[in-house]
Formats: C-alpha cells, structure tokens, sequence
C-alpha cells in the first residue's frame, strides 16, 4: 500500500505529533466525563468552560449566537470549545515531540483554565474541579507516552520500529477513549434517574388540553406550542438533574414565617391551569422565542401570603439549582395575573429542559426577570440588596413583555397572483391586544380580523386576506393594545430590555 506521507519528510513527525496532541486530549476529556459521571457533577472540563465563558459573554455576543444558531447555541458553542481545545492539542502535540515540557505547557494552562472555570460553578459542589484535573493528567501521561515514541523518529525518520509503535499507540489511545467514553454515559446515572422519576409521575390534568374555541387563526403557528417545539433559552450548558424525591423550595428572606416546600406538598395543595404565553427580551422583531402552554401548578400568591412578606419588601430573587438567578416585583406575583410555580407543562411533568421538576412562570414578564428553571429557593427582598443574573450584564432591573407582532405566513415562498392568506400573531401579556393592521408596500393601513381571544396572558392571532399582484411587495404588521395604543414602530435592538420595531416580510407573487 502506498504511503501517504512520506516519513522521511521533514513533516513526518510534524503531523504525527499533531495527531498524539489530539488523541492525548480526546483521552483527557473521555476521562473527565466519566469522572464527572461517577460524581454526578455537571462539571466535566468542556461544560466547565463553556458555562464560565457564557456568564461571561458580552451581550452583543450572545445576541449574536442567538441569531446565528438560534436554540443551537448551546451545540455550536461545545463545537467551538472542541475545536479551539483540538488545535491547541495539536500545536501541543508537535512541540512535545523534540521537547515534552513545551507541549506539556498547553496541556497544563488548558487545565488549568478548566479547573479555575469549574470551580467558580455555583453547582460545582465540593469535587466539581476534580474531572478537570485527572483529565488534564491523563492528556499530559498520553502526551508523554506519544513524544517518547516520536522523539526517535526526529533523527531516524525510516525507524519502522517507532513507526509501528506510534500506530499501536495511537490505536490503544483511540479504542482506550471511546471505551471509557462509553463507560461515562453508563456512569451517568442520574439523567436515566431522573427521566425514569419524570416518567412514573402522576399529576394533576388539566380538564382538557383543547385550545379555547376560535383562537386558531388560518396560517399562523399553532396557537398551542407542543413542548417539542417549546423555545429553550438558558444559561445551562448542561441542564441541572433534579429527582422530586428531592426537591426542596425554600421560601425566606424579609418574611413572617419561613416555607419549606417539597415536591409532594406542592401536589397536595390547590392545582390552577393556564394558559401562558412566555417571550424571551432576546427575541428580534418577527422572532420565535416565543411560546404558548397550558401551565399546571400552584399560585406564588397564596405561597407568599402564608411567609407574609414585610412591608418594605418589593422584589424576590429566585435561584435555580444552576445558580442562575432572576429578580422579580413582589406585587406581579401578588396581583391577579396569577403567576405560579408550574409543574407542568402542556398536561406533561415540566420537560427537563424546561425546568423539571418545578420552575415559575409569571405572566407579563421576559423570561429572564422571572421564568427561573429547575427552581430551588425564592428570597423576599429589596431590589437595592441584589441584582437578577442578567441585570449586571446589561439587562434592565424591570422586564416587562414589550406590545409587538408578527407575520408568520405568507413566508418566503413564492405566491400566486389574487388572494393570499396574511396571518401571525400579537401579544400583549397582562395588558391584551385590541386590534391588529396589516399595509402593503407602506399604503394604507387595513384592519385584521382576530381571532378569539383566550385571555389578555396569551398571544392572539390575527388573519387578513391580501389581493396580490405580481411582483415584489413588502408586508408590515402592527398591533394595539387594550387602550387602543399602538406598538412602537421604531426600530431597537433587544437589549437592553425587548427589542421594537415593525415585522417586515418581502414577498415574491407571480
Ligand atoms: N435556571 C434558569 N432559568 C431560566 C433561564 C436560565 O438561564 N436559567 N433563562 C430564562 C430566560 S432568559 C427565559 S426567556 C426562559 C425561557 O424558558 P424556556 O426555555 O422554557 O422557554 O427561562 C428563564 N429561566
Ligand atoms: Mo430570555
């Protein structure tokens, strides 16, 4: 068989060296999962970084991800850690072939930046660093192994010998790391735990999962979002694991009487379904962070009058097992919005992703000042003694849902000459829209027709027929709230608390 590259060319150890720099850290990171999976932390080295770099992570940044890989952001920013992390083995792995300590120096800074990135972790516990640690040993053993191998061919290139030997090793590091990779998601006991433990719950149904009659208009996106389809926006790189068997809620702070909640008083108490419409501050204008359920739980009202919150308090920080943390005004939660502590969602026990196995939901409200996930503890407060996770980075303290629409079809297909369906949706959470308009190529204004709406705490969908003409034509949308106010059609970005601005869609008809 032909050789591929010939190893008495200068190169010849050069991308051999690559490939042990890579296999040395794909062996240290196989590690740092399993290790991670034994303990049950979250923190293996890449989740490590990859959850510091995004509590870090300017603004501008993450509106950027969001637009470029949507809900993927997630994947897209492991597959850049992965990448990053490959190319500085690989330069590792060359150095390390004439002198092992100058590879061994990228190993060990890369450690270390896991190690520091781990314990910073508000969900690290005690041994969230140790992953990080054995993997950055095993990638430096793995090195060393591979430059002793290499270092004969620098100056004997035809040494079959040494050749041989690095492809055993390389086949030994490569079967070795997809072994234990392998043995790490046996190790990972507590997702399988916790989805049998979401499987065999029972809760409370709702008396049926049908939308309200007449809120469906033709073309727009269902008015009931499946929870496959649900939206996620979150910081957890990796999504925290709750059994219910061991949930606790405490209510405390400025407070009469503290509360400690399990997830079976929680169930013992009055059950309240509603319908829901949650928005993300990050949506752009004709967005999709957007999303409709039918929330299941129980109301923070009647949570919050029985610890009897002290006069002066206006805000509870709630706290999520990840450490996040949102701020929200205490009279939002006292008022007849009905904001709760859901359970369920769409009929279903909360989806992991979504917050299993209790998160808040506060109509009215971004999610990111209220909708905390995987919930743990509520503090009654002061908006003067804490700032919300999002607030310090850019955020507005208050986020109230901004009046705004959107058209969802026509799309970007081409369309036929005559009448063509124009439909979407308008939302106005605790507020309520009142009228919908759509104009062709900025001409006049044209009312919609709306359809039902199920309540001032859902999005409402609209529908207007458009006799089109060929050519290219550009629809706009606006809506009104329950005063007859418009939306407010200047253009700005989401931060620093929802982004404004009229939905403009270009259609092709002919
Ligand atoms: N624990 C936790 N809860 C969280 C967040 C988070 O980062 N961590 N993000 C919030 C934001 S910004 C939004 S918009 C909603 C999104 O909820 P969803 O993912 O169920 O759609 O969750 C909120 N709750
Ligand atoms: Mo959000």
């Amino acid at each position: 068989m032909k050789q591929q590259v010939d190893p008495k060319a200068p190169g010849g150890t050069k991308w051999r060296g690559a490939v042990g720099g890579v296999l040395a850290a794909l062996a240290g990171l196989a590690v740092g999962s399993v290790v991670a999976g034994f303990l049950g932390t979250a923190q293996t080295p890449v989740t490590a970084i990859g959850s510091a770099f995004i509590d870090r992570v300017p603004p501008w940044l993450k509106d950027l991800a969001i637009s470029w890989f949507g809900t993927h952001d997630k994947t897209a920013l492991r597959v850049g850690i992965l990448i990053v992390v490959g190319v500085l083995a690989a330069v590792g792995g060359i150095l390390a072939v004439r002198r092992y300590w100058a590879g061994a120096l990228i190993t060990v800074a890369l450690t270390a930046a896991a190690i520091a990135a781990a314990i910073t972790r508000a969900d690290s516990g005690q041994t969230g660093f140790l992953p990080s640690l054995l993997a950055g040993a095993t990638a430096l053993i793995v090195l060393r192994l591979f430059s002793r191998r290499l270092e004969p061919l620098v100056d004997a290139p035809d040494d079959g010998v040494s050749r041989r030997g690095f492809l055993q090793l390389s086949a030994g590091v490569a079967l070795g790391s997809a072994a234990v990779g392998l043995l790490g998601r046996v190790a990972n006991g507590s997702r399988a735990a916790v989805a049998d433990a979401r499987a065999a719950l029972r809760l409370p149904q709702p008396p049926s999962l049908a939308p309200p009659a007449g809120v469906q208009a033709d073309g727009a996106v269902p008015w009931v979002t499946a929870n496959a389809d649900f939206y996620r926006i979150d910081t957890a790189l990796s999504v925290p694991q709750i059994v219910p068997s061991d949930w606790k809620l405490r209510i405390h702070g400025m407070v009469d009487r503290e509360l400690e909640l399990t997830f079976d008083d929680l169930l013992k108490r009055q059950v309240v379904h509603k319908w829901v419409t949650l928005t993300c501050v990050s949506n752009e204008v004709g967005g999709n962070l957007i999303g409709n359920a039918l929330w299941s739980g129980v109301l923070l009202k009647d949570l919050l009058e029985e610890v009897g919150p002290a006069k002066n308090a206006d805000a509870i920080q709630s706290t999520s097992k990840d450490g996040f943390t949102a701020g929200t005004p205490l009279p939002t939660l006292l008022d007849d919005r009905q904001a709760m502590l859901a359970y369920a969602m769409n009929g279903q026990p909360l989806p992991v992703e979504h917050g299993f196995p209790v998160r808040i939901v506060v109509p009215g409200l971004y999610g990111y000042v209220s909708a905390t996930k995987w919930l743990v503890d509520i503090e009654v407060t002061r908006f003067d003694q804490f700032q919300g996770y999002w607030t310090p980075r850019g955020w507005s303290e208050l986020g109230p849902i901004k009046l705004s629409s959107r058209i969802d079809v026509p799309g970007g297909k081409k369309v036929a000459p005559g009448p063509v369906t124009v439909a979407g949706v308008a939302w106005d959470q605790n507020v309520g829209v009142s009228k919908v308009e759509v104009r062709v190529d900025g001409g006049p204004w044209q009312q919609a027709t709306l359809a039902a709406d199920a309540s001032i705490e859902t999005w409402r969908q609209w529908h207007w027929t458009w006799q089109a003409s060929g050519g290219t034509h550009v629809l706009q949308v606006r809506a009104f709230d329950d005063k007859g106010n418009p939306q407010v059609e200047s253009s700005a970005p989401p931060a620093p608390n929802g982004a404004t601005g009229l939905h403009t869609v270009s259609v092709k008809v002919g």
